[in-house]
């Protein structure tokens, strides 16, 4: 059983708790035991792939026509739980899947190339990225430099991307240029000449996920595979369907750290009695339960205003932000409730606690969305 405070499976559908409950047993069964050597190593767990597609969790979203599941917000961001519960890495790879890749090929891309990727991507043959972070331009994005240049037979890209998840692992890169001054997104193929995705290595946080550079020399982008939106509106997009699954998957990481830490201090004997008898340790535990719960309900919540075309861009900030901050504080005080062994990998702590500092900054920092509510408050934009 899982922390529910408030009962909030009262307000899942049986369909959503089944989809929670099969991605839970598959954290349990395939996830768990293999993270922490992927961990070490720097690598993605490559074998979860075709796996994940089967389950569906690929499309979740997406139209049943492209091979997707057609499943609701809520079932969607109950997934990103689960699977954060496992590692952030494992979620991060599905965010991006989902929302950064079949989404805007689902929204903006022609019939043509939603029959030649879709599929591919629901069932993990093609595996896709979202380039829109530069190296001088990360909360700034409309400053972005890389650009596009109209030719007879489509376009002539020339740039470089930074920090981009499953870049060297992709198939298919959904990259933001500038077109005539104006920003719009092309579908690039892995192969297309002058494009390379290196991998970006020494991280310390997100290490069983792959990040890289795409760089675009002069690379021929046919007609075809220019996307039909303009404006920064069009990464923005895809980036409140990403950030929803994220404030839910944040959830997933703190849940696992509480939960550790409920049973640690329950079993951890020190001055003759378990530690959770100690008021202080009893103080901690109480802060993360409120927590994780206040986040459940913001979460629930705005699924469902999602489901009824209420969800602003606000809304999904508020729960970025939340969120993801709660359960950064909850690793760091479930690392202070397992003393030592906190700092050990037989324990999902550390790992979850440096996995979030990434999830801290991507998707809009921490700041920016505070800046995005200050604006909401005042009407005053405070970016510049
Ligand atoms: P601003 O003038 O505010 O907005 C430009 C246009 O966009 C519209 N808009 C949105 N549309 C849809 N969804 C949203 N969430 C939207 N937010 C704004 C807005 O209405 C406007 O439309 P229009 O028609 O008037 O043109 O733009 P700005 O340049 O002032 O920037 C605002 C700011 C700073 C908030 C924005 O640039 C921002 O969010 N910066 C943060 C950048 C960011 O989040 N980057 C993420 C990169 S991808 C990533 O991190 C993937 S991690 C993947 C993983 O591993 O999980
Ligand atoms: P900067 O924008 O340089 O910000 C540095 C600091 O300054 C931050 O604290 C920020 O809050 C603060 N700051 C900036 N502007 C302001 C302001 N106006 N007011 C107050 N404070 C401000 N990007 C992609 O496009 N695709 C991906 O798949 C992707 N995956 C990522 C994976 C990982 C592991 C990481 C770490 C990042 C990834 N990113 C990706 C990039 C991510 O979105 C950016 O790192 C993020 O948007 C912040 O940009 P930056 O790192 O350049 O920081």
């Amino acid at each position: 059983m899982s922390l529910d405070f408030f009962h909030l499976d009262d307000l899942y559908t049986e369909e959503e708790k089944l989809i929670r409950e099969s991605v839970r047993d598959f954290v349990n069964n395939e996830i768990l035991p293999i993270i922490e050597s992927h961990y070490h190593a720097g690598t993605f767990p490559m074998d979860l792939v075709p796996k994940m597609a089967e389950m569906g969790l690929f499309g979740i979203k997406t139209s049943t026509e492209f091979g997707g599941s057609g499943a609701n917000y809520t079932s969607y961001g109950l997934a990103m739980q689960e699977l954060e519960r496992g590692d952030s890495a494992v979620r991060s790879f599905a965010s991006v899947q989902n929302s950064l890749v079949m989404f805007p090929i689902e929204a903006y891309a022609s019939e043509e190339m939603k029959k030649k990727f879709l599929p591919k991507l629901a069932d993990g043959t093609f595996i896709g990225c979202f380039g829109l972070t530069e190296p001088d331009f990360g909360s700034n994005p409309g400053g972005m430099i890389t650009n596009a240049v109209k030719t007879d037979s489509g376009y002539l890209l020339n740039g470089a991307k930074m920090w981009i998840t499953n870049g060297t692992l992709a198939d298919v890169a959904v990259v933001w240029a500038k077109l005539d001054g104006k920003i719009t997104g092309f579908l690039v193929e892995k192969g297309t000449k002058g494009f390379s995705a290196p991998e970006m290595k020494g991280k310390h946080s997100l290490r069983a996920s792959v990040t890289s550079e795409l760089i675009f020399e002069d690379c021929e982008i046919p007609e075809e595979n220019r996307l039909n939106i303009n404006g920064l509106k069009g990464p923005l997009s895809c980036l409140s369907q990403a950030r929803f699954g994220i404030a839910y998957g944040a959830l997933g990481a703190a849940m696992a750290v509480y939960d550790s830490s409920v049973d640690y201090s329950k079993s951890r004997i020190q001055f003759g009695k378990p530690i959770a008898s100690f008021q202080l340790v009893q103080e901690k535990l109480v802060w993360m339960m409120s927590e994780i719960s206040k986040g459940q309900l913001a979460a629930y919540h705005v699924g469902r205003l999602f489901e009824n075309g209420k969800a602003r861009p606000q809304h999904i900030s508020f729960i970025k932000r939340n969120n993801v901050d709660i359960a950064i504080q909850s690793a760091r005080l479930a690392r202070d409730i397992h003393g030592a062994n906190g700092i050990l990998d037989e324990y999902p702590i550390m790992r979850h606690a440096a996995n979030l500092e990434s999830v801290r900054t991507y998707e809009g920092t921490h700041d920016i969305h505070t800046l995005i509510l200050g604006e909401d408050i005042t009407g005053i934009a405070a970016f510049s």
